[in-house]
């Protein structure tokens, strides 16, 4: 249904790669857009496309309702809207941030009259209007204008509110990019190690294609440990359901080190997490799983 007369008009600020995905979608749904961008030619194909183009963060922020922010950084939000006037408004913030900026851009924007709510995007710009993507949004802060505007901010991808917490968006989708920065730097130390043996001839080679397919099958299996780690930090008892426990693990990650030695790799990016799992076995918890290590971060 592309009937223009029935969908909430939108702003939007900033036309960066994840801006002008998100604008492409809500142009496709019908919805009249209005956008701005600091450097005002990236707007040009959304113009052709059917956008309107504002030459000002107030002129684009007083054509709509609704105002969706995708810029660079909290402080570009803060540059791009300072003589707006917000009252009235509903003020969602795509731009990625801490979930303290989130916080405190909330009372900002109340304080101008306007209700927020701030997302967290879990999608790269292909992924943006492709459903079968799995992309979404975490969103937290105002309920109100979630609800109120849910089917207009689930055109671009899933729309996950995350509560009355104007900081959860960011501490969610903030948790999730922390977890896959392990992982690549797992990734990325298990090509190093078999890397050195990928240029050698035929049967005496490792492919990096194959190991590459090996590599993603074993960290899908893997990942089922988030089940046992949260059902342990809920119970109390870290003991429970442990398939590997600390004392054969820290043993084992010994050979980790030592092999990443033989193969001529630095320990660097496995060092500090073995550490930390030492440990807690030093204290006293051999029969645990890794769910001990989690407190011991927060210090
Ligand atoms: N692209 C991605 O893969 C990730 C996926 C997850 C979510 N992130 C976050 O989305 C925000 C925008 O990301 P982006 O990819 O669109 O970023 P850029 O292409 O670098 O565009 C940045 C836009 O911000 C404008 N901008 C920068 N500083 C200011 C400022 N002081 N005042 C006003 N606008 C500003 C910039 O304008 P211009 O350079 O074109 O003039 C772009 O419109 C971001 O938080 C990601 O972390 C994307």
């Amino acid at each position: 249904d592309t009937d223009t007369a029935h969908k909430t008009p939108v702003t939007l600020l900033g036309l960066g790669d994840m801006g002008a995905a998100l604008a492409r979608t809500w142009l496709a749904a019908g919805h009249p857009l209005t956008v701005w961008n600091r450097t005002p030619s990236k707007a040009e194909p959304l113009q052709a496309y059917g956008a309107r183009v504002a030459a000002t963060p107030a002129e684009a922020v007083a054509a709509s309702p609704l105002v969706i922010a995708c810029l660079l950084d909290d402080a570009s939000v803060e540059d791009a809207l300072k003589d707006a006037e917000l009252a009235g408004k509903d003020l969602v913030n795509l731009t990625t941030g801490t979930p303290g900026e989130g916080r405190a851009r909330r009372g900002w924007a109340e304080r101008r009259g306007a209700r927020f709510l701030d997302g967290g995007i879990m999608a790269v710009p292909p992924m943006i209007g492709v459903p079968e993507s799995g992309g979404y949004v975490f969103y937290s802060g105002s309920g109100a204008l979630y609800e109120e505007h849910r089917a207009t901010l689930s055109v671009p991808a899933g729309a996950v509110y995350a509560g009355e917490d104007a900081g959860h968006a960011a501490l969610l989708d903030v948790a999730l990019l922390s977890a896959m920065t392990g992982m690549f730097a797992g990734i990325t130390h298990a090509f190093s190690l078999v890397r050195g043996e990928a240029g050698k001839e035929g049967e005496e080679g490792i492919s990096l294609g194959e190991f590459g397919r090996l590599l993603a099958d074993w960290l899908g299996a893997m990942s089922a440990s988030t089940g046992e780690m949260a059902a342990q930090l809920e119970s109390g008892d870290f003991t429970q359901g442990v398939v590997s426990n600390l004392a054969m693990m820290v043993q084992g990650n010994e050979t980790l080190l030592r092999t990443a030695r033989e193969q001529g790799v630095s320990t660097e990016l496995l060092t500090p997490y073995t550490d930390l799992m030492r440990e807690r076995l030093d204290a006293g918890h051999p029969d645990e799983g890794t769910a001990g290590t989690v407190d011991l971060l927060r210090r």
